[in-house]
């Protein structure tokens, strides 16, 4: 039944879908809003060989930077020595779904460790397990980006580890698309936003001085956004919309007393989660205004498409878990695979053509990787300061 209505809403909007999901003209949003999916698209898959012979700088994992003039002794350039080493990567939530995938992906070109902060220690070390992973490629530390204490805990030990750090990943999250009330963090935020953005908020300020120290060739920290939260694109203008208000609810505290919804609005989970994504995508682009030129480090977001299978639904009813990957597979042609998606979160990790920084990365029906535009509210610089500084109060920053 809601496959049918699926099929019989796509036509009854005005709007028409480009490449990745941007729609023009306009929707009848009251079609939009009996209907609960979400949009991304493309996933045609062309092989690897065929999109380097399309273009040369396609790859799937970090090259050692090459050098082609012949040194004048034989001692290696400082370049070649740097990628002498593997590097690391931190990716937190990578017990599954788009963490895992992009850690498989990276621990199998050898050029890597990954680092998988998870809050299931036993679940992580068996789904590493179960895709193959060798034991040199990877560690498991702990990490529950629902109470501060946990992401201040796990910098500690990860400090003791004495790694370096070369690039965080900030891919963990939570989806609650059916919950009546909020639930919330160790420390008493709604606990989507708390989760998926000012966990990684803090998370991802005090591992800022661990990457500027690392003297890899190309340090990132990635932040996972999305589609969703993205009001420039159909899938996007699904009800409920992200919308950040003038985030009154967020400088309350987040805490219920007034408002667990950062607008200060009426509580809405999958509201809630989106919102949660505006704020991962504005929180990059203040770190790469604030930090990319002094420290080197590249900062980026992206979309990797429509990973209708993982367990980012697993709280939505059986009805949608059943139909929403055929959905996005056959209608909106927005599904990708788990490990098509990790392949591009992994370019994003290591892909020397991908090191621009400030930039949201999707992909096109070809696979190929593009810089796309991001919705007036995600790439609003004054909000993005203001949740800055709303977001450094509550983590305790300042
Ligand atoms: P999954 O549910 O498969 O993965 C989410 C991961 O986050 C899991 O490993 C989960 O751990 C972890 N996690 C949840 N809460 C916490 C916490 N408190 N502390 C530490 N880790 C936690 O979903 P996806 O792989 O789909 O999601 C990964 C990212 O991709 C998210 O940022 C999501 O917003 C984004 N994304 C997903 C899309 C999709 O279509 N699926 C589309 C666009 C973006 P555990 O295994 O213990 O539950
Ligand atoms: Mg969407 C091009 C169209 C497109 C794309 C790419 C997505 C991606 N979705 C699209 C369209 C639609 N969705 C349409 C037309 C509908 C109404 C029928 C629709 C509905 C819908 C729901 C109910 N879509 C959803 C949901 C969810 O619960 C998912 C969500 O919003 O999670 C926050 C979702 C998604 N759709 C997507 C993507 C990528 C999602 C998962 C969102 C995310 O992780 O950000």
């Amino acid at each position: 039944m809601a496959l049918q209505a699926a099929y019989s809403l796509l036509p009854s909007t005005t709007a028409s879908i480009h490449k990745e999901g941007r729609f023009s003209a306009s929707l009848k949003e009251t079609t939009l809003t009996s209907f609960p999916f979400s949009n991304n698209l493309r996933s045609d898959k062309i092989s690897i060989k065929e999109q380097r012979r399309q273009n040369p700088r396609f790859s799937t994992g970090i090259r050692a930077q090459t050098v082609t003039a012949t040194p004048p002794s034989n001692e290696a350039s400082p370049e070649q020595k740097k990628t002498q080493r593997k590097g690391t990567a931190v990716i937190t939530g990578a017990s599954s779904g788009l963490g895992l995938a992009t850690a498989k992906a990276l621990a199998d070109t050898g050029k890597w460790h990954v680092i998988m902060a998870c809050r299931n220690f036993l679940k992580a070390e068996k789904a590493a397990k179960s895709v193959g992973m060798s034991k040199e490629d990877y560690t498991v530390m702990h990490l529950d980006l629902a109470s501060l204490e946990s992401v201040k805990q796990f910098v500690d030990n990860y400090r003791r580890t004495e790694r370096p750090l070369d690039v965080l990943v900030c891919n963990a999250a939570v989806y609650q698309p059916t919950a009546k009330e909020p639930s919330f963090t160790a420390e008493g935020f709604e606990l989507s936003v708390g989760t998926n953005h000012l966990g990684h908020f803090l998370l991802s300020r005090l591992l800022l001085d661990d990457l500027k120290k690392s003297d890899y060739p190309s340090k990132r920290m990635i932040i996972v956004g999305s589609i969703t939260g993205n009001t420039n694109t159909l899938a996007g203008n699904v009800p409920p919309k992200a919308n950040l208000g003038d985030l009154r609810g967020l400088a309350s505290g987040l805490n219920g007393q007034n408002s667990s919804m950062i607008d200060g609005g009426e509580y809405d989970g999958a509201k809630a989660y989106k919102d949660s994504k505006v704020c991962n995508m504005l929180t990059m682009q203040e770190l790469h205004r604030r930090y990319h030129e002094e420290t080197g480090v590249t900062f980026a977001s992206l979309y990797p498409g429509c990973i209708a299978t993982t367990g980012l639904f697993r709280e939505h009813v059986p009805l949608f878990r059943l139909l929403f990957p055929p959905f996005q597979k056959y209608i909106t042609k927005g599904y990708v695979s788990e490990e098509e998606a990790g392949k591009r979160l992994a370019q994003v990790v290591s892909d020397p053509s991908l090191g621009k920084s400030g930039v949201y990365w999707s992909w096109n029906n070809n696979s190929s990787s593009f810089e796309n535009q991001l919705s007036k509210e995600a790439s609003d610089a004054e909000k993005a300061k203001k949740l800055w500084e709303v977001s450094e109060k509550l983590v305790g920053l300042a």
